[in-house]
């Protein structure tokens, strides 16, 4: 089960404890939410738990608290951004586009979101 307190070498858990900026949407007692370096919507915006854990699965399994903690967050975040609507994605493995393997949840809006995604 990959989910430990912290990992020094992961790129989010120093964004977590503050030792790399971001543009800080929200934080929670179990969450950090952060605007995506690299945006592909008016938001896009990506939620973390505080807690080190590679995907949504290995999470919810260890921690199913936190998991639904970061679920309800996303909701607030797109609100707060004014979206009513927006898409919640989980690249979960390498092969399925996942480059930082520390669970996060991309939250999109505020643009057309076609169907299939790419
Ligand atoms: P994924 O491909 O699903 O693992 O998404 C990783 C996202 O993380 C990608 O859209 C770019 C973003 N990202 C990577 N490094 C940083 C960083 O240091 N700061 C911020 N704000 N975003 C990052």
């Amino acid at each position: 089960m990959h989910v430990s307190g912290t990992d020094p070498d992961c790129v989010f858990c120093k964004i977590v404890a503050g030792d790399i900026p971001a543009e800080i949407v929200s934080e929670t007692e179990r969450t950090v939410a952060f605007r995506d370096l690299n945006g592909q919507a008016p938001t896009h915006v990506l939620v973390v738990p505080r807690l080190h854990a590679a995907d949504i699965a290995s999470l919810a399994v260890a921690a199913p608290d936190v998991a639904a903690a970061l679920l309800v967050e996303t909701r607030r975040i797109a609100v707060g951004d004014g979206h009513e609507a927006y898409r919640l994605v989980f690249n979960t493995g390498a092969d399925a586009g996942q480059s930082v393997f520390h669970v996060h949840g991309h939250v999109l809006a505020g643009r057309d979101l076609t169907w299939p995604p790419g």
